[in-house]
């Protein structure tokens, strides 16, 4: 959840990127309407079933709001933005902690500038980062019960993020039943490493769908958005194109990531990639300096082949 100023030139460009996006050569997966039964959590597992699949609540986002369940029950869940808008959305969880209630939220999103710290009772619990229009984003989340605001900080042309033009949603999660199926792990096959700050990642995948575990193992909460490079392009050339004052979009598609985590979280993302480049940015703001983690370093690039 990143409301400060120093965000808002990247998902600006990001915006851009979204209007110069079509669906051919986009690593994402095209959106597909899901029915309303296929929403509900898997059904208790019998003596000696498999570990359940982690049930899939989806969340559709427009210009500007989110359309999903109010309340889901805790546990793994594969967490899915559909986008029905005209911009590009995200839904960036965060927990309300310390008795703070939505209304509290309300009042602090109002007033908060760029120089605020993100206040403590405000945990960045991850979520889908970025899908453009007709696309589809997921991240896979271990919802901890809690009181949950669902945040789109991308903003509009004028620069006013989402979240001031209403697209704010809460989410209830509530204790598992005691017989709840417990999902298992999605097999991840990539692991990323979120540090203060890089990134951990191989220096080369192949192409195809991958499932990638995001874990932050740095001090600061940190997110990981994954963009499909321009040929010639690099990760520092995305970071200069979101950089204050910037403008134009990056050279780069976004394809997958997970929304701020915070320190020691992990959360588990799918992406199916296309042979190129990618980088790997953060552009969660910095606690002391206000930057963003790219630009105090926090990017990294592969090539998928
Ligand atoms: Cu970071």
């Amino acid at each position: 959840m990143i409301i400060r100023r120093i965000h808002l030139p990247l998902i600006a460009a990001l915006f851009l990127v979204a209007a110069f996006a079509t669906a051919c050569g986009y690593g994402s997966v095209p959106a597909e309407p899901t029915a309303a039964a296929d929403l509900a959590p898997t059904d208790a597992p019998v003596a000696e079933a498999p570990p359940a699949e982690a049930p899939e609540v989806v969340i559709d986002a427009s210009d500007f709001g989110y359309s999903g369940p109010s309340e889901v029950p805790a546990g793994l869940t594969k967490l899915t933005m559909m986008n029905k808008g005209t911009q590009m959305h995200q839904v960036a969880m965060m927990q309300l902690t310390g008795g703070k209630t939505y209304q509290d939220y309300t009042a602090y999103a109002e007033t908060a500038t760029e120089t605020d710290p993100m206040p403590e009772w405000l945990v960045p619990a991850g979520g889908p980062v970025a899908a453009v229009p007709s696309m589809q984003a997921s991240a896979f989340v271990d919802l901890q019960a809690g009181t949950y605001v669902l945040v789109c900080n991308i903003p509009d042309a004028q620069g006013v993020p989402h979240f001031k033009l209403g697209q704010v949603g809460t989410l209830q999660v509530t204790e598992a039943a005691a017989d709840a199926a417990v999902a298992a792990a999605p097999e991840a096959d990539q692991t990323i490493g979120l540090a203060d700050f890089a990134f951990n990642v191989p220096a080369e995948l192949s192409a195809g769908a991958h499932v990638f575990d995001v874990t932050n193992e740095g001090a600061q909460p940190h997110e990981a958005v994954l963009m499909k490079l321009d040929e010639g392009a690099t990760a520092g050339d995305v970071a200069a194109a979101f950089a204050p004052g910037a403008s134009g979009p990056p050279p780069a598609m976004p394809v997958g990531g997970v929304a701020g985590i915070a320190p020691g979280a992990s959360q588990f993302f799918p992406a199916d990639l296309s042979p190129g480049r990618y980088a790997l940015l953060c552009f969660y703001p910095d606690a002391a300096s206000g930057k963003v983690h790219a630009e105090l370093g926090m990017m990294a690039e592969f090539d998928v082949k």
